[in-house]
This record gives structure tokens, C-alpha cells and sequence, in this order.
């Protein structure tokens, strides 16, 4: 902490100042500088000048709304490793990286303009028909790239050592995504209309010992490197370009907990269109939209990861020498097959385990949060609680197979 300080809106200004290459970015002073902070961890500010506009954003040292609870501040550190490993393979997806602060663990970076986050999105109501595709394109870059399939396994166990370190983080993901939901918890908190939901998910023996199951597959899968959290809060959008950002939960993981977390947050968001519904607007139709994107992510996922390796990664593993031969050939691809299989079966469990942790766990979504009468807000939640338990149990089928489920469980 020795230096560090928490920035207001004049520290960014005095900060950007003092840094002649940002400072020339925006042009001459006044600078216009406003704090957007909307997640759970960081202080994030938007500085524009005539010139040009910079994204500040600050990791503090406790959680933003409750500071009982400290955070290790090297969070930013990581957020920036995840920003230079990635950042290459997935053209523009990730913000332009300007400055990093190793004192006051500031990172400067891209303002994204007009572009908003894609929860809020979703909530109103707006449809940004190239979100899911681009997202899912995004996990396939930077997985595969970060995979035994692209990278000689000297460069990629160093990269997996490197992440590794970021344990405080990662601390955060096995209590509140694997564990808490499926114990008693002070961390834990739900709709009072769902108590008895709550209550039947923390008896249900089978339900923890599946939760326990995935809960060993994060910890011992180092695929790729993930993002770590890539919800709906993580992506930013307008309607013609998405943009991930926020990796500071990044760790060389399973492929599934990033397509996983993507799919359970458009679960979320259609589980809670009813009560987002207004007299204009039975947002029925809006839900059915948001149900196509799953097939729409998965798809773009699975394509683009499978042209990637088609084409050949220079990797360790599944090395293409081994295959030369006309039937190595038809082996290869049943493998690459079977691989995207296990990655979707590994997206099943896992987006049941995020809905869960969101539903009856720490860390709510606005998707629900944001509808005032808890009963309403219950009866949206009880559908999304019953299909994540069986999902959690069920890592099987296909898109359109858990898109029918669903239509099953729908209120
Ligand atoms: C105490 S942090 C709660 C959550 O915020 C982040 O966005 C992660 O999802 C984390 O689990
Ligand atoms: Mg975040």
C-alpha cells in the first residue's frame, strides 16, 4: 500500500496531468472528469478534453460497498497481464491498454464511447444483435491462444504460474460462486419470497455433490486462460461493436466457466424480462431474443475456435505431425469435436452453478435487483433457481435442447 491513495475525480485530473503523453491525449485543459464506478471492486472514472477522452479506473482496497471486506490491490496488476496476453489474438474486443500505476494500481485506458454495459442493456430492453456472436469469437481467441494448442507449454506454464499468484481473487470465486450458495453463509443473502427455494438447494444432497464436482473442475483445468467473470456486466456495447473488459479474475481455468458465465447471464436477463415488462411492452418477445442469443453465442464460439485449430496452432498439444496421414486426419477432427463437446458440458454445469451464486449468494445481478417488488422479483427468480439446479446436474444436450428445457420452466 506504501504511496497508494484513493484518487477522486481532482486526483485523476492531478494524476492524468502529471503524465504528458495522456495529457496530450486529451488536449489542453479543462478536462471534464466524472466517476462512473458501477461494479462491485474499482473506482472507475471517464476524463474527456478536446482532444479525446481516457478511462481511469482504480482498484480500491475493499469491496465498493462494503469495507469490512479488503481486496488486495495487485488485482489491477493482473487485470493489465490479461489485457497484454489476450489482447493480441482478439483484435479491438479489449480496450487499448494506455499506462498501468503500480503505486496507485490505476489503469489507463480506452474510453469506450457511446458504448454501454451490456447488462443495462439487456434490462431496458435494447437488442444489440451483434453481442452474443462477438462475445462468443472472443472466447475462442483468447482461450485457443492461450491453450496447449497454440502455445509451446514452456510459454504457457509460465503464463499459468504468473496467474496463479492471483489467488486473493480467485479466493473470491471459489467462496462465493462454488461454495457459499450450497451452505449456510452469513455471505449469502435472497429474495425473502425465496427463502424456502434457498433452503431446498442447501438440503438437496445431490445438487452439492454436482456443485462440488464442477467446483474441483475450476480448480483443476487449466485449459486456457479465462477471463474469469465474464458476465453481462463484463461487456460493453453499441449496437455495432462489443468490447470485454474487467480481467482481473483471469487464471488459466476451463474453457466452460467463461462460456458457461456468459450463457447463465442471458438466462438471467430472460428470467427477469417479466419484471421488466410495462404496459407497452410485455418484453415477451424481447426474452425469445434473448434465448436465440445462446445458440448465437455457442455457435460463434464453437466455430471460430474450431477454424482456429483447423488451421493449425502451433501448440504442444494435438500436434499436427501426428496426424498427417489420411485417418490421423478423420481422428483429429473426431477429437477437435469431442473436445468442443466436454467444453459444452463443462458451459452446462457452469452456467448453473453462476446462476445459482447470483440468485442466493453475495453478489446479486441488477437484472433482478433492479425490479422493486420482491414478489414479482421472486417469481421471476424461482423458474431461473430450478432450471440452474438442474443444469448444474444435467452437463448435456445442446443449445436448442436447454433452450426447449427452459421453455419448460418459463413462467
Ligand atoms: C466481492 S466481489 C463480488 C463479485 O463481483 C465481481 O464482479 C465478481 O463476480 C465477484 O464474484
Ligand atoms: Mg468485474
Amino acid at each position: 500500500m506504501e504511496g497508494y491513495r484513493k484518487l477522486d475525480t481532482a486526483g485523476v485530473r492531478g494524476w492524468l496531468a502529471a503524465d504528458a503523453e495522456l495529457a496530450s491525449l486529451l488536449g489542453a485543459e479543462p478536462w471534464d472528469v466524472r466517476e462512473v464506478s458501477d461494479g462491485n471492486l474499482n473506482a472507475v472514472f471517464i476524463a474527456r478534453g478536446p482532444a479525446g477522452a481516457v478511462c481511469v479506473k482504480q482498484a480500491l482496497p475493499t469491496v465498493r460497498r462494503d469495507e469490512s471486506w479488503p481486496l488486495p490491490l495487485d488485482r489491477a496488476a493482473y487485470e493489465v497481464a490479461w489485457m497484454r496476453a489476450v489482447g493480441p489474438h482478439v483484435g479491438r474486443v479489449v480496450p487499448h491498454l494506455y499506462r498501468f500505476d503500480p503505486t496507485l494500481y490505476v489503469i489507463a485506458m480506452e474510453a469506450l464511447s457511446p458504448h454501454v454495459i451490456l447488462r443495462g442493456g439487456l434490462i431496458r430492453g435494447i437488442r444489440y444483435p451483434h453481442a452474443a456472436g462477438a462475445v462468443g469469437r472472443y472466447v475462442a481467441e483468447a482461450t485457443f491462444a492461450t491453450s496447449d494448442l497454440a502455445m509451446p507449454f514452456e510459454r504457457r506454464f509460465e503464463q499459468m504460474a504468473l496467474f496463479a499468484r492471483n489467488e486473493a481473487i480467485l479466493r473470491i470465486s471459489v467462496d462465493l460462486v462454488l461454495n457459499d450458495p450450497y451452505i449456510d453463509s452469513p455471505r449469502n443473502r435472497c429474495t425473502p419470497g425465496l427463502a424456502d427455494m434457498a433452503a431446498a438447494v442447501r438440503a438437496d444432497a445431490p445438487l452439492r455433490a454436482a456443485g462440488a464436482g464442477w467446483g474441483f473442475r475450476f480448480l483443476t483445468t487449466p485449459q486456457a486462460l479465462v477471463h474469469g467473470d465474464l458476465h453481462s456486466g463484463s461487456v460493453m456495447v453499441t449496437e455495432t461493436d462489443t468490447r470485454v473488459i474487467d480481467g482481473e479474475f483471469a487464471f488459466h481455468g476451463p474453457i466452460g466457466f467463461d462460456t458457461g458465465a456468459f450463457i447463465a447471464n442471458l438466462l438471467l436477463s430472460f428470467f427477469s424480462q417479466p419484471g421488466h415488462a410495462t404496459a407497452a411492452d410485455d418484453r415477451v418477445a424481447y426474452g425469445e431474443w434473448v434465448l436465440d442469443q445462446i445458440e448465437v453465442f455457442w455457435t460463434a464460439f464453437r466455430d471460430r475456435f474450431l477454424e482456429l485449430w483447423r488451421a493449425g496452432g502451433g501448440g504442444d498439444a494435438y500436434k499436427p505431425e501426428m496426424f498427417a496421414d489420411p485417418a490421423g486426419q478423420a481422428a483429429l477432427e473426431a477429437a477437435r469435436l469431442k473436445f468442443i463437446d466436454a467444453i459444452w458440458a463443462d458451459t452446462v454445469g457452469f452456467a448453473g452453478m453462476k446462476m445459482i451464486r447470483r440468485i442466493l449468494g453475495y453478489a446479486h445481478v441488477a437484472d433482478f435487483e433492479d425490479i422493486a417488488d420482491p414478489q414479482l422479483r421472486a417469481a421471476c427468480e424461482r423458474p431461473a433457481l430450478t432450471l440452474a439446479r438442474w443444469l448444474v446436474q444435467n452437463p448435456c444436450g445442446n443449445p436448442s435442447g436447454i433452450v426447449s428445457a427452459i421453455r419448460g420452466v418459463a413462467p
